[in-house]
């Protein structure tokens, strides 16, 4: 089973992940955000792992240590349920259009975190969330799953549609990326031998 659970606690937040990769997007995710639990969901969904998130932050402070610590967790426990990576097809893309707003991902479960981010933001708030906090996730899931991960928002203008784009790209992408090919499932995908 690919599964993995991930605890992590600092000063700041105390954050559980559990994953499924392989999974039929169920999810129970409760960060104490409403907008950030949407967009967990929605990758939970699209991505088809269940998920289930526990974040207890500082949120008297704002918002960006629960967020960026999700994704950190969220990042781990990726790289704790893929293993050796055996039989995956490392790489994944997605153009997602939502109403207005269309982004692209592509990503490669490298071992190379890299983030190439070029999602301008209209408004610099989803309600009482704040919009660059969306790049934090990334920028840790990037970080701390190994991902290389270039994302580009080639039009929109309402930062609702734009980040849930986002997250949704993201999903599609990572959803491809973790499958197991039938056609090299006891194959590490790399000429190296390891990834
Ligand atoms: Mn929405």
């Amino acid at each position: 089973m690919r599964t993995a659970t991930v605890t992590r606690a600092t000063s700041e937040t105390e954050i559980t992940v559990e994953i499924n990769l392989d999974g039929t997007g169920s999810y129970d995710n409760q960060t104490g955000i409403g907008f950030f639990d949407h967009m967990l969901d929605q990758l939970s969904r699209h991505a088809l792992i269940d998920m289930t998130v526990r974040a207890k932050g500082d949120l008297h402070i704002d918002d960006h240590h629960t967020v960026e610590d999700t994704g950190i967790a969220l990042g781990q426990a990726l790289v704790k349920a893929l293993g050796d990576k055996t039989g995956i097809r490392r790489y994944g893309s997605c153009l997602l259009p939502m109403d207005d707003a269309q982004v692209r991902c592509a990503l490669d479960l490298s071992a190379r975190p890299f983030l190439i981010w070029n999602v301008p933001m209209p408004s610099p708030k989803i309600g009482t969330f704040d919009t660059e906090l969306v790049r934090e996730f990334f920028q840790a899931l990037s970080t701390h799953g190994g991902i290389t991960l270039h994302i580009d928002l080639l039009h929109g203008f309402n930062s609702h549609h734009i980040a849930e784009a986002t997250f949704k790209s993201v999903a599609r992408a990572l959803r491809e990326a973790v499958e197991t090919d039938p056609r090299t499932a006891q194959a590490i995908p790399s000429t190296k031998g390891a990834l």
